[in-house]
């Protein structure tokens, strides 16, 4: 069994980061080691005040005890984090890398044209460092544009627009990108997954409606199904179906989160039925 280290926030109560990443990698069949770099009550997306536990000093402690203990990984993939925890994580991801060991950033830090609340307006080339050297990166259209230094645009790309926007993110030093928030037509949400030579789509039908922590149930069931042996179109396309069911099982009411929990039976079936 592979194992995989996530780097992230724990948002107490959210359904995002850290309580995502952990049952969704687990329930790929992939063994899930946590690294939290801060605890908050909860997310900080729709809810009016949040408290905030900055753990960027234990990463480095933990850091030299796996380096003592011999602990390595086949992979880690961050999430939420702050400025000052790139450089403590990128050393991290050197020394106690496993052979081959993969990289999957997922630069979670802002959605429908906005940065979340917290970060500064020079964080994006922050993060553009972590991107720097990740096997892949899986920004939404906002972060990407964030990333590359062009305003974002909730609307209005063209094929070329996209084609252009992930030549600029690969030029940041990742090898494998997965734009997602792609749309081409009002009925159909997607994603752009390119490897630097060819540029491959995946597209469902649009489900109207803004859900939070979706970019977080996406990126774990892409990294645990990557080490489950699946190409990146396969694992990006699994990770968007069990976003649309995830959405598709959550209340009208119910904001802050997407019900994933529910959708795990639909992964562990399909995992099965698509592993070769
Ligand atoms: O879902 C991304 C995320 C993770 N962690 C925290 C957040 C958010 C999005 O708002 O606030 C703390």
């Amino acid at each position: 069994m592979k194992r995989l280290l996530t780097i992230q926030d724990i948002s107490c109560v959210g359904q995002c980061s850290t309580t995502v990443a952990l049952p969704l990698v687990s329930a790929c069949g992939v063994e899930c080691a946590i690294l939290p770099s801060s605890v908050l009550s909860n997310h900080t997306g729709g809810f009016s005040s949040w408290t905030y536990a900055d753990l960027t000093a234990e990463l480095t402690n933990v850091e030299h005890k796996w380096n003592e203990l011999g602990i390595a990984f086949d992979a880690f993939y961050t999430g939420y984090v702050s400025e000052s925890q790139i450089d403590p994580i990128l050393s991290i991801m050197t020394s106690c890398a496993a052979p081959g060991a993969i990289r999957v950033v997922d630069p979670a830090m802002a959605d429908n044209g906005r940065l979340y609340a917290g970060f500064a307006d020079d964080f994006p080339s922050k993060m553009a460092k972590l991107c720097n050297g990740a096997d892949y990166i899986l920004p939404n259209l906002t972060e990407a544009a964030f990333l590359v230094g062009d305003e974002p645009r909730l609307e209005g790309y063209t094929r070329d627009d996209i084609e252009f926007l992930v030549t600029k993110l690969h030029g940041l030093g990742a090898k494998n990108v997965i734009l997602t928030g792609v749309s081409f037509n009002h009925d159909e949400l997607g994603s752009a997954i390119s490897d630097g030579k060819r540029i491959e789509y995946d597209f469902n039908p649009r489900i109207d409606r803004m859900s939070h922590g979706t970019g977080d149930v996406y990126a774990s069931v892409f990294a645990g199904s990557l080490l489950r042996g699946f190409k990146p179109l396969e694992a990006a396309a699994l990770a968007a179906d069990v976003v649309c069911e995830s959405i598709k099982a959550t209340e009208p009411d119910h904001w802050y989160g997407v019900r994933f929990e529910k959708a795990i039976p639909f992964l562990v079936k399909e995992l099965e039925g698509r592993v070769r």
